[in-house]
């Protein structure tokens, strides 16, 4: 038998003996992205919407140091936090057919998570951690012609991610401007925003505190104000709560304005300011919301290195420091 022969025999077979399911396509796309040094997070799916076949899988990689979830909640399922899940988490490799929810649980780092789609229809998925990381899955029967390939995909979803990083630049670049024009008392803790495609939402924020670090006198008072529309940050010195983030210390007070206000008087003690966020936007049919907590203050009232983080976010880097000079000085 020749080898040509033995090839084409073996190709022959193969295609009288391999299951249709064998066509089924492996997508794939991205949960999160981020800058070199994870100061900007890309909130993001990356493409956040996606045509595909009944019988086809899609495998989302979650690139970031900050943690997402890749979540497909039942049609009209009241959102559970992150830490309960839907509940909890289901295996890699779970099928989602709008009758049971799936949800992968907190990945970072380059974990993937894979999700089988065996029926058409038109699902959304979120992430748990971030309300406005949304996305789409467009499920067809196999009749149906798909509008785009995986390398429509791949760019879209680098397009987006540039968009979402470069607009994170911009940004952190003019709160570091506007601080080093403006040297006060003033802190920005985290920005950012929310931008739509066809699919859902997607968000980019900078966790970062600008300046950094900041230098004031004793008896002055540092102001820190978060100005992203949905990430939570906090202020937090001395040691650091541990378990989940709490709410403000008992050393915390409120000031008329209903900003959260501390005063530090050694840099060995403790503060936290608990979450400092806006409120979620308004829905017509529901009770508005209050103006929300996005203000800190801490009056400092001796010199000395007082040293901060975010307990929500310095695995990727938040946290600042401020320098407190003798007064006159
Ligand atoms: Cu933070």
């Amino acid at each position: 038998m020749s080898k040509r022969y033995a090839l084409t025999l073996a190709t022959a077979v193969a295609v009288i003996l391999v299951p249709q399911a064998v066509w089924a396509t492996a997508w794939q796309a991205l949960a999160g992205a981020q800058n070199f040094d994870e100061a900007i997070q890309v909130e993001a799916f990356l493409p956040n919407e996606l045509w595909i076949h009944a019988g086809d899988s899609i495998t989302w990689t979650f690139p970031a140091g900050e943690i997402h979830s890749l979540t497909f909640l039942k049609p009209g399922q009241v959102r559970p936090s992150n830490g309960t899940g839907c509940p909890g988490t289901t295996p890699d490799q779970s099928s989602f057919d709008g009758s049971a929810c799936v949800n992968s649980g907190s990945l970072i780092d380059g974990r993937t998570y894979t999700v089988n789609f065996p029926a058409a229809g038109n699902y959304k998925f979120v992430c748990l951690v971030h309300a406005n990381m949304t996305g789409a899955v467009h499920v067809l029967n196999q009749s149906e012609a798909l509008p785009h390939s995986q390398a429509f995909y791949d760019e879209q979803a680098h397009t987006q991610q540039a968009g979402l990083l470069k607009d994170g630049s911009i940004q952190l670049g003019l709160l570091k401007t506007r601080a080093q024009q403006n040297p006060g008392s003033q802190v920005n803790a985290g920005s950012g925003e929310i931008v739509a495609t066809g699919g859902g939402t997607q968000t980019v924020s900078i966790y970062r505190f600008t300046p950094d670090p900041i230098v004031v006198n004793a008896g002055d008072t540092v102001e820190w104000t978060n100005v992203d529309p949905v990430t939570s940050h906090t202020v937090t010195f001395g040691t650091r709560p541990s378990g989940p983030p709490q709410p403000p210390s008992a050393n915390v007070t409120v000031d008329s304005d209903g900003a959260r206000h501390a005063v530090l008087g050694s840099p060995g003690s403790s503060v936290h300011s608990g979450f400092l966020v806006a409120e979620f936007q308004d829905r017509i049919g529901l009770a508005q919301t209050d103006i929300g907590v996005t203000r800190f203050r801490v009056t400092f009232t001796i010199p000395g290195t007082f040293d901060y983080l975010c307990q929500i976010h310095d695995q990727v880097g938040m946290t600042g420091r401020v320098i407190v000079n003798a007064a006159g000085h």
